[in-house]
């Protein structure tokens, strides 16, 4: 994409350091200083993304990612993607919280900060922004979190919401005029077919897990606490087929061999040009490549009734999909508008999916108003049937912009902002089960399915069935050779699992050699779920979030 990519339009006016104009661009004369730094600079800007850092939450993978001396799963995408659109001769550089503290001087070196976050990030982004307003840098915002709740940063300079594709021009317009607004929207969605490939070279990828490519924003669904057709449409905006081998190109040019994370809100959302374009030509772009990574993305249930997509999928390099299962409860489903997922076997249709070679990755909610009280054995029995290592069990949370999150509102249920924690010991409305008795349940399915027995039960139960299509003997990982040293002591020795851990990986060893280097994986992954359901404070009952007067 070629947004403003010239030099002459993205001159800054230079001439005009007077009061007047300073007041105009800073809004506070406090300012000036930072202002004439920039005036000085013959227009090109410096510019520092700051990704704030986020809690020890379960999908932080913090717990894990030191067995493999990473500091964070993935880099900020969005932020990558946004940098890609400014104009190419700005200095640029990239914060990653998660990764490495932010210094004063990162800031002050900054003629403006650009933020992105999502809620989970709120906490962090408050002091971020404290810090620029003390340090005089100015800052521009834009992500989910400020696109659900821009009232709460009104003391950001610039609000860019939205799809950046479609707001950021007018700003980088009117920055350009010098006339900034303060806050940008949209209602139109973003063409992603112009979406430029993100500027991957302002991060240090060893200090990741994987990298992430996005090929298809919105969902065909519409569940009722879910609020990515409010950000993102309920009609799938899909790249072609080039421009997403040309995202595959630079990140192979780039050195990157390992996962990629697709992370697409549904990857089959438009199941026919999956079949038909983008997976046969991802298939002979890998075979090209000699497979230089594996994949992983999120897809809906009804991946399971289309076995040509899960082969093309497998085929492709897919190894793991995430699937929102939610609840093995019909009427819970009815309740919350999940149909792709109603009238189904649904652990048939997991296991119909891991026997096609993919490994599931599942999210459970507990809090539905038609939850009955069976619930938490329910969730316990049918996860460890299922074979799902990682399952991701959360309270139901209504986020701000969802139908849910209305309905509450309206029957005089919310109670406040959540944290963007989906895993928190807290809620932010009044549910129609007793909030103790939710808590308790709650508590119950984490401390039993992370348990070292049923956990590594459900592990070996699912290693003994997968058999995925490439397997050769025994490999070791790049990577893994110290992450298997490190788990010898901190599992095998320290752990409270060792005795389950050795179990493992001797069971490993000698029945399923190929499939060593992922025991170890999920080794590692249950020592992170534990750690975090052992940190969780169960004390907690509702969020201290502002009550609702909207
Ligand atoms: C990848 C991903 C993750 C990764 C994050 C990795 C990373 N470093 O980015 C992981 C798996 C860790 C994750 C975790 C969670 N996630 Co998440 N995640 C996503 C997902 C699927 C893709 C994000 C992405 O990379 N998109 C691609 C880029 C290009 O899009 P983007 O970031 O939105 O950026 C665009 C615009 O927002 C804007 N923009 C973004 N930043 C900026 C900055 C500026 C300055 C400007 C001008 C514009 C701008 O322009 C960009 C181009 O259009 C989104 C869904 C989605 N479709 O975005 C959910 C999403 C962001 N996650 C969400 C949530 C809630 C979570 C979790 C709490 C779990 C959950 N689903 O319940 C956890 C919390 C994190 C934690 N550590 O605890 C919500 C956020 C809702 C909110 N209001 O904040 C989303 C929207 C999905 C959803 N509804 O569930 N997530
Ligand atoms: S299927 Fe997933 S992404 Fe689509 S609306 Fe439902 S929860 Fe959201």
């Amino acid at each position: 994409m070629t947004i403003f990519a010239t030099e002459e339009t993205f001159t800054i006016d230079l001439h005009c350091i007077s009061d007047n104009c300073c007041m105009l661009y800073t809004g506070e004369p406090s300012n000036r200083n930072h202002l004439r730094r920039n005036t000085a600079r013959t227009g090109s800007m410096k510019i520092l993304l700051v990704y704030p850092h986020y809690p020890d939450t379960f999908w932080s993978f913090r717990h894990a990612l030191k067995f493999i001396g990473k500091k964070a799963a993935f880099p900020p995408l969005g932020l990558l993607t946004v940098a890609a659109m400014l104009p190419p001769e700005w200095d640029m550089r990239l914060a990653d919280m998660n990764v490495k503290p932010l210094s004063d001087q990162q800031i002050q070196w900054a003629d403006y900060v650009f933020i992105s976050a999502m809620t989970v990030q709120r906490e962090s982004v408050h002091e971020v922004l404290a810090r620029c307003r003390r340090l005089g840098t100015r800052t521009v915002v834009g992500g989910p979190l400020f696109t659900a709740a821009p009232a709460e940063f009104d003391s950001a300079d610039h609000l860019v919401l939205g799809e950046a594709e479609v707001t950021l021009p007018r700003f980088l317009h009117d920055l350009d005029r010098g006339q900034p607004e303060h806050i940008y929207v949209s209602d139109q969605w973003a063409e992603v077919r112009e979406t430029p490939i993100p500027l991957w070279k302002l991060i240090d990828p060893s200090k990741y897990a994987a990298m992430n490519i996005q090929y298809s924003r919105g969902c065909p669904f519409d569940c009722e606490f879910c609020d990515i057709t409010q950000l993102f449409g309920r009609k799938p905006r899909t790249k072609s087929t080039g421009q997403l081998t040309a995202e595959l190109d630079a990140l192979h040019g780039w050195g990157w061999r390992g996962g990629i994370f697709f992370v697409d809100d549904n990857f089959i959302g438009d199941k026919r040009k999956l079949k038909n374009e983008t997976l046969p030509s991802v298939q002979s772009w890998m075979e090209q490549h000699k497979h230089p990574f594996t994949f992983y993305t999120e897809v809906s249930i009804d991946l399971a009734d289309d076995p040509d997509i899960m082969d093309l999928m497998v085929r492709s390099g897919f190894e793991e999909v995430f699937i929102g299962i939610e609840t093995p409860n019909d009427d819970c489903l009815s309740e919350t508008g999940k149909i792709q997922n109603k009238n189904r076997n649904l652990l048939e249709s997991v296991k119909k999916i891991q026997h096609a070679g993919l490994q599931v990755q599942g999210g459970f909610i507990v809090g539905f108003d038609s939850d009955p009280l069976s619930i938490f054995e329910k969730q316990i029995h049918f996860i460890q049937e299922s074979g799902i290592a990682t399952a991701m069990v959360g309270m139901l949370t209504a986020l701000r912009g969802t139908k849910l999150h209305q309905r509450l509102f309206k029957e005089g249920r919310l109670l406040g902002d959540t944290s963007g924690n989906n895993t928190a010991a807290s809620l932010n409305f009044i549910p129609r089960m007793k909030a103790e008795t939710l808590i308790s349940g709650y508590r119950s399915i984490l401390t039993s399915i992370y348990s070292p027995k049923n956990y590594y039960k459900r592990v070996t139960g699912f290693l003994r069935e997968y058999r995925p299509l490439r397997q050769g003997s025994f490999h070791v990982k790049p990577g893994y050779i110290g992450a298997f040293f490190k788990s010898i002591i901190m599992l095998g020795v320290i752990g409270k699992e060792r005795f389950q851990f050795w179990k493992l990986l001797f069971w490993s060893l000698f029945r399923r050699p190929s499939l060593f280097s992922l025991a170890l994986t999920f080794a590692i992954y249950g020592y992170h779920f534990r750690k975090i359901t052992e940190k969780m404070d169960w004390s907690g009952m509702f969020d201290t979030g502002v009550i609702e007067n909207n």
